[in-house]
């Protein structure tokens, strides 16, 4: 039996930053579980884009507002307490918070914390609207 709690994560190295998102880690590859779980908060007025080559993931919005852009088909998603999706295409994706956006998480396979650095290494790109956000890609 594992028991976390977000003020056990908050402070260590399972809690990471990023220009545009915080995410707190509660469960990892080590863990041995075959999935990981975040808690991650995308800043308000932020625009994330991400693509997961080699992960599944699953994410449940639980506070804030926002949107979430296909970029192959151009759909537009809005994002609100309630709302689950679930990349189970490995679907190249922007996602903008209009307010703090807190959702939990899933990968399959589960993060490891090697991605945890290739996370955070990446710079923010600059995109044509000039606004900024962070090219984010677990895959190895
Ligand atoms: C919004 C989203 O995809 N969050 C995933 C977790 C985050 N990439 C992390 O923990 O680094």
């Amino acid at each position: 039996m594992i028991v976390r709690r977000l003020e056990d994560i908050i402070g260590t190295d399972q809690d990471v930053g990023a220009p545009t998102f915080h995410s707190r880690r509660f469960l990892l590859a080590k863990d041995g579980l075959g999935f990981s779980l975040h808690d991650t908060v995308l800043f308000a007025g932020t625009k994330t884009y991400i693509w997961y080559k080699h992960h599944l993931e699953a994410v449940y919005c639980i506070e804030g507002e926002g949107d979430l852009k296909e970029i192959e088909s151009g759909k537009v998603h809005q994002i609100r307490p309630g709302t689950a999706y679930a990349l189970d295409g490995h679907e190249k994706h922007w996602l903008t918070a209009r307010t703090d956006l807190r959702v939990v998480c899933v990968f399959s396979p589960p993060l490891t914390g090697k991605e945890v650095h290739d996370d955070e290494g990446v710079y923010p790109l600059l995109t044509e609207d000039g606004q900024v956000g962070t090219g984010v890609d677990t895959g190895t």
